[in-house]
């Protein structure tokens, strides 16, 4: 179980099911560009080991984590992939902008996931600061764009299962 788990980039690779093939899309925001690099590195490099065809990994890039909801609604249109990896960084400043971009993106994301017939997995750092986003993209923490991979893949699995019943 996940939740028995401190975070699921320590996660058992034999009990990840065989994705490949599954198709992805990955839309990951320029904002704090040092982090979201290495949660998208995570995130490819874990899709590619559980057997993700290279081709059938389409990444696009938005300016911050606000136009995440828009990129990944057009990602999902486009590209027709069985699962779209959002990933972000958004750090905590000294003006309320934190708030409303993490509010905006979550709620866009929670709408998406309602509106279409495939997952959107939530793979966004909130962080108070840099040093806490660094220890979730590679650090002491695991990477977040790691375990965004394994989500997808267990949510187009359990998708899959449930198109048989
Ligand atoms: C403006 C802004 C700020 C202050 N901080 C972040 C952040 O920490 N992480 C992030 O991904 N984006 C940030 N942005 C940019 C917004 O997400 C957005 O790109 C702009 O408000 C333009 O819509």
């Amino acid at each position: 179980m996940a939740s028995s788990l401190k975070n699921l980039s320590s996660h058992d690779p034999a009990q990840i099911p065989d994705a490949s093939d599954m198709k992805f899309g990955i839309i990951v925001s320029e904002w704090n560009e040092e982090v979201t690099a290495a949660l998208l590195e995570g995130a490819v490099n874990t899709l590619s080991k559980h057997g993700v065809l290279k081709d059938n990994i389409h990444i696009m890039a938005v300016p911050g984590s606000f136009e995440i909801t828009f990129g990944a609604r057009i990602i999902a249109e486009k590209q027709n992939p069985d699962a779209v990896i959002c990933l972000g960084c958004i750090i905590q400043g000294e003006t309320r902008h934190f708030d409303f971009i993490c509010q905006g993106v979550t709620h866009g994301i929670t709408e998406l996931n309602l509106d279409f017939d495939i997952p959107f997995i939530y793979g966004i750092l909130t962080t108070d600061n840099q040093q806490q986003a660094l220890d979730r993209c590679g650090g002491k923490h695991g990477n977040k764009g790691d375990e965004a991979a394994v989500t997808a893949i267990k949510m187009v699995a359990l998708k899959k299962s449930g198109d048989h019943m």
